[in-house]
């Protein structure tokens, strides 16, 4: 069925929902993005996904041509148009139409684009059996280069992790930071589990800020774990007694195998199991 699109101020037929091919968004990934899930009809952690879009755009000086408060009833109006129960929004502003050159005052009209879509899901396996990673070659891009936390429309970044990945049979990989401590997957935050502490980089390993990673940490705390933000190293993954990752398309998913190691006992762990229900009640809950 073909969908409605949000692009601009207004609904389109997706067959007419067309960006110029002078869009800085495609000219140099001079944008910024956000995906967000939607649960029973209800856009899941709206106002936090809002709020990081804004956030992006203001660290690369990006003014976006809608409110806050409209942008979110937009993005409302989109999965209604297209009766979404459960799925996934897209959500883009690129820097508009501009020469070819980089400096921004030749742009103008940046582009709001928003798709309602489904969503394609892991396997049910990969949640009962727990997912296998590699480390990849390519780190993280320097958060003194381009803030880690900026989600923006280069990704070229994590795809080079990601083909990495694909490369070795697997659906994700681990980046490192220019440091060689642990710094997060393609597209998920990771965290790990010893004697019933959880451990996760900090955001000065270079991460973004995941929305998942933030609720997950939330939800330990209320459960009663003890949750630490710290530097780790690869040894400490390996040995680590659980191992998970956390995303907005993934939501909280077991690691049981990192380089040919085996983690914990080879089957997504306790801890890791009670916070994917945790995690999956809010999504049936939160308003
Ligand atoms: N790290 C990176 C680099 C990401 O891109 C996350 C962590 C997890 O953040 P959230 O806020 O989602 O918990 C992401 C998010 C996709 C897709 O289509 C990717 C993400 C989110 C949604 C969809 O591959 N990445």
């Amino acid at each position: 069925m073909a969908l409605k699109i949000f692009l601009g101020n207004k609904l389109v037929d997706e067959a007419d929902a067309k960006v110029s091919v002078f869009d800085h968004g495609l000219l140099y990934g001079d944008g910024v993005f956000e995906g967000i899930r939607v649960y029973s009809g209800r856009v899941f952690l709206h106002q936090q996904h809002i709020d990081r879009l804004y956030e992006s755009a203001k660290a690369i000086r990006l003014v976006i041509p809608l409110s806050p408060a409209d942008m979110k009833a937009a993005v409302e109006q989109t999965v209604k148009a297209n009766n979404i129960d459960d799925g996934y929004v897209r959500l883009v502003v690129t820097r508009g139409a501009g020469s070819l050159g980089l400096d921004i005052r030749k742009t103008s009209n940046p582009q709001v684009i928003i798709i309602a879509d489904t969503i394609s899901l892991y396997p049910p396996e990969t949640y009962t059996k727990g997912m296998q990673l590699v480390t990849a070659s390519t780190i993280r891009n320097h958060p003194g280069a381009l803030s880690s936390r900026i989600k923006s429309l280069n990704y070229l970044n994590n795809i080079l992790a990601r083909i990495e990945g694909t490369d070795a049979g697997m659906v994700e990989a681990l980046m490192l930071n220019h440091k060689g401590e642990v710094a997060e997957c393609t597209g998920d935050n990771i965290f790990i589990v010893k004697n019933r502490v959880l451990l996760t980089p900090g955001l000065d390993a270079g991460i973004l800020e995941g929305i998942t990673r933030n609720a997950v940490m939330e939800l330990a705390v209320e459960a009663g774990y003890e949750v630490r933000e710290t530097s780790l190293t690869r040894h400490d993954l390996y040995i680590a007694d659980e191992m998970f990752l956390t995303g907005t398309a993934a939501e909280v998913v077991a690691v049981v195998g990192l380089d040919g190691r085996k983690i914990g006992s080879g089957e997504p762990g306790p801890v890791t199991k009670d916070l994917l229900a945790r995690f999956q009640k809010l999504t049936r809950s939160e308003t």
